[in-house]
């Protein structure tokens, strides 16, 4: 029903060409250059629900091994509770939605050569036929090009501390303002100006939702409470599908972001946190580390000072995240079918 909607007006819809031995003629327009693997195209035939994975994660976020696991059990918990996993990423170039083989996964976690590809570089990467791991934001644009509505991570980009001085505010927040994708996160990560983020994401349009009672705070990625308020909460999936349901009738165009507080279990302590990250940012000023290359570093320096426990936090709020997304995803569905 949902096509029919938001293509509304367009007359012709384009048989996709993608990989592998099935051509669905679908009855959504996608855009043709992507390449959209087996399961994910079956999904859409099938309208079952899909969720979307990014893969700065894979490629910048975490260490091998560790990168290659988490990719696996996160699409592993998709599947298990009942949709599909979309992880996007770019493949000599190609736009990529659904990894498909379990050797292309294997390559993008363990080579060097990958690029970050936030919206600016996407051009670049394809023209150069190269491998790129997709942010928040390349991922939104990937997952709306193949009519993906859900997507689900770890931590979101946002505005850097300093950013009056050096304007460092990343892309996902932009495309937010832009691109009609919900993103399941646990927060904006505690190495930005949270508040400053929230400002940012209400002068685009974004819609702000934070799991819990009225009143719970935003999640600080690493810690359960920034200690800024969040705009909305929600207490089911239901709950977050209807907004992005409602936001998607109206063709509001716009993105939103439901945050997820990390379990209580594997949330580190916020006053251990904070300092962590200071002595962080600072090592970066000193390195003269700057641009794109900062998120890395900062999360690197974190776990080296917390002896691993952030990567394992890390990994831990991906995968609770992706259950949650999975939850609004089935809910998102059933009001869309
Ligand atoms: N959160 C993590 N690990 C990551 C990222 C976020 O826990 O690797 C990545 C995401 O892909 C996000 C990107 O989109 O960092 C933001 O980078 P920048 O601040 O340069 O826009
Ligand atoms: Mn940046």
């Amino acid at each position: 029903m949902w096509s029919n909607r938001i293509f509304s007006g367009c007359s012709k819809l384009h048989p996709i060409s993608i990989r592998g031995r099935r051509n669905i003629s679908l009855s959504r327009r996608i855009n043709s250059h992507l390449s959209i693997s087996e399961e994910v195209q079956q999904a859409f035939a099938d309208k079952k629900p899909v969720v979307a994975l990014e893969s700065t994660i894979i490629t910048h976020g975490l260490p091998y091994p560790e990168n290659i696991k988490m990719a696996q059990q996160v699409e592993a918990i998709i599947r298990k509770n009942g949709a599909v996993p979309a992880t996007t990423a770019f493949i000599k170039g190609v736009p990529t939605v659904g990894l498909g083989s379990a050797s292309v996964l294997e390559y993008l976690a363990s080579t060097k050569d990958s690029k970050k590809v936030s919206r600016r570089d996407i051009p670049y990467v394809v023209a150069n036929k190269l491998y790129g791991g997709t942010t928040i934001a390349s991922t939104m644009i990937l997952a709306h090009m193949a009519g993906i509505k859900v997507f689900a991570t770890g931590g979101l980009g946002g505005v850097h501390r300093g950013a009056e001085i050096t304007m460092d505010i990343s892309a996902d927040l932009e495309e937010l303002g832009r691109t009609p994708v919900a993103v399941v996160c646990a927060g904006p990560k505690s190495i930005l100006d949270i508040s400053k983020t929230m400002e940012y994401l209400e002068t685009k349009g974004v819609h702000v939702s934070t799991m819990g009672d009225p009143g719970t705070n935003i999640p600080g990625f690493y810690c359960r409470d920034s200690g800024v308020s969040s705009p909305y909460n929600f207490s089911t999936p239901y709950d977050a599908a209807s907004v992005i349901h409602a936001g998607h009738q109206l063709e509001l165009g716009s993105g939103s972001v439901f945050c997820v507080p990390a379990p209580e279990d594997i949330a580190l302590d916020s006053k251990m946190i904070t300092s962590v990250i200071n002595d962080a940012v600072k090592a970066a000023e000193n390195a003269g580390i700057f641009g794109k290359d900062i998120t890395p570093f900062l999360l690197k320096k974190v776990w080296e000072a917390t002896n691993g426990k952030s990567l394992t936090s890390n990994v831990g709020f991906v995968l609770n995240n992706a259950y949650v997304a999975t939850q609004i995803a089935k809910e998102l569905n059933k009001l869309e079918y």
